[in-house]
């Protein structure tokens, strides 16, 4: 079996008792490097001078070796807080407003990734396989092949890829097109932003397709694919049942003194839909005002990204916010937002997901979102709760069972959480018993395997003699995928 060799912008490196970063991604992928021996590489997260750039850090653990390498000040700036995260991160979840296009981040990204691939190039075997993680690094398999790189080399990227006329906004929309055409495999989270890809092809005439997920562009042939991620399904379902003996979990079972519980975690970023939600809430409140006093919204909210101005000003206007509805509807001994800007640990999260009635998953738009797979597997199959979920997430093209919302429409999000609080314990088992079925066939160890067989079963080169699509063009509307499981 190849070596395989994970590239990703952070590293989860396990520190000094030998425990990594908990985490369904960084198990997962550290289960496969485990079976394949092999390395993965990536920034420390630690900034420098430009003459003070040193060899690799490198932490091994078995026959894995974990290598970071140190950034320029300069690198941060543009790689990373400017293009990475005001460019791409924005673009990709549809918020064109917020794009902050300059030339020098533009130029920075690319020189990253330039620097990223000379970091790899002199520990490359010639069969080793290639798993490039995000939209970090986009250009990573472009500038390995500029070098001489002939091995396989995959892409997933874990955040949405948005329509052609959103995606050719950005000024180097065909360097980052084309770049990616010189992976092997790319993977999407779903059939729809695979589409969007291919949209963004045939808009640029770029290549033609030769199937459903074999495309070819010049001489080359790749494929490009959904494989939506998932969780340790049954490990995090174990770890839920366990918390329930913490003393946190009776800790927050007094403090909740008979209320139903609602919950909401995400990041503090502005494509969760934090803002909305929480105006779904009041709305639902003061519609049904014998709900009030019965409920509680606990919102878990760790600030991300605080260096970018809008993750900063996110940040004053949804604590104003609750602040707001907690002073107007807020009676001496019922707050009705609990707010919290803290990472809380996997068994804290995994007993307050299997303590709420209801989880509010309502991002605006979302890669998958792994908070609605977690507190789908979390819950107590006998008593499950209910999940509100954003049509606008991943998620919901598998876990078709939520109770399904457009995050846009707060009022048809406050009528969703009336029901979804009222709904009968059948009908709560019915669904729960549907998506937790997907969720145990298609966790994060067979995403992992799916990609894998993927990237080590093509040859780059040979041109598949597949049928061309039945549609005129690259347009596909009905794809099998967008159903299909991994039974591996
Ligand atoms: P994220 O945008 O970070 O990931 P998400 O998929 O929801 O979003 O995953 C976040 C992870 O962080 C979950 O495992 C969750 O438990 C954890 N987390 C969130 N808040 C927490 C808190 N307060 N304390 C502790 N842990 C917390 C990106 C994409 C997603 C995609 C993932 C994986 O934006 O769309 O699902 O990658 O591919």
């Amino acid at each position: 079996m190849s070596r395989l060799i994970v590239v990703s912008n952070r590293v989860p490196v396990p520190d000094k008792r030998g425990t990594a970063p908990a985490g369904g991604l960084a198990v997962a992928l550290k289960t496969a490097l485990e079976a394949r021996g092999g390395l993965w590489l990536g920034w420390s997260g630690r900034s420098c001078g430009e003459d003070e750039i040193g060899p690799l850090t490198s932490v091994k653990e078995g026959n894995i070796e974990y290598a970071l390498t140190d950034l320029t000040q300069q690198d941060v700036e543009e790689y990373y807080q400017g293009f990475a995260n005001r460019v791409l991160w924005p673009i990709c979840h549809y918020r064109l407003d917020l794009a902050e296009y300059g030339r020098r981040e533009m130029a920075g990204y690319f020189r990253v990734n330039r620097f990223f691939a000379s970091r790899l190039l002199p520990m490359l075997r010639e069969d080793d396989l290639i798993w490039v993680h995000d939209y970090h690094l986009i250009p990573l398999a472009a500038e390995l092949r500029r070098q001489g790189v002939r091995n396989r080399i995959g892409f997933f990227l874990h955040i949405p890829w948005p329509a052609p006329d959103v995606f050719l906004t950005m000024p180097v929309h065909e360097e980052l097109l084309k770049g990616l055409t010189e992976y092997d495999v790319i993977g999407f989270q779903t059939v729809h932003d695979r589409e969007n890809f291919a949209d963004c092809l045939a808009r640029q005439g770029l290549g033609k397709r030769l199937g459903t997920t074999r495309f070819m562009v010049g001489e080359q042939a790749f494929t490009a694919k959904p494989y939506p991620i998932g969780i340790e399904t049954d490990e995090f379902a174990g770890i839920a049942r366990r918390a329930s003996e913490t003393t946190l979990h009776r800790r927050m079972l007094q403090s909740l003194d008979g209320k139903a519980l609602i919950i909401g975690v995400d990041r503090l970023d502005y494509s969760k839909g934090i803002t909305q939600r929480i105006d779904a809430f009041e709305t639902f409140l003061t519609r049904h005002p014998d709900s009030q006093r019965h409920v509680t919204l606990l919102q878990i909210t760790p600030k991300s990204r605080s260096e970018v101005p809008e993750y900063e000003a996110m940040q004053r206007t949804v604590a104003e916010q609750a602040g707001r509805v907690n002073g107007a509807l807020g009676t001496v001994d019922w707050v009705p937002i609990r707010y919290v800007n803290r990472s809380l640990r996997r068994p804290a999260l995994a007993g307050l997901y299997r303590m709420a009635k209801l989880a509010m998953v309502t991002p605006l738009r979302d890669g998958m979102n792994l908070v609605a797979k977690e507190y789908v597997a979390a819950q107590n199959e006998e008593d499950p709760g209910v999940l509100l979920l954003s049509r606008f997430a991943g998620a919901a093209q598998e876990l078709k069972e939520a109770v399904l919302v457009n995050p846009y429409d707060v009022e048809g999000t406050a009528e969703a959480l009336a029901r979804g609080l009222a709904m009968p314990l059948e009908e709560r088992r019915q669904r729960w018993q549907g998506m937790m079925a997907t969720l145990r066939e298609n966790d994060v160890f067979a995403w992992c395997r799916a990609f894998l067989d993927d990237l080590s079963g093509n040859a780059r080169t040979t041109a598949p003699s597949a049928a061309p699509p039945k549609t005129a063009g690259y347009r596909m509307t009905l794809d099998p995928e967008g159903t299909r499981r991994h039974r591996l």
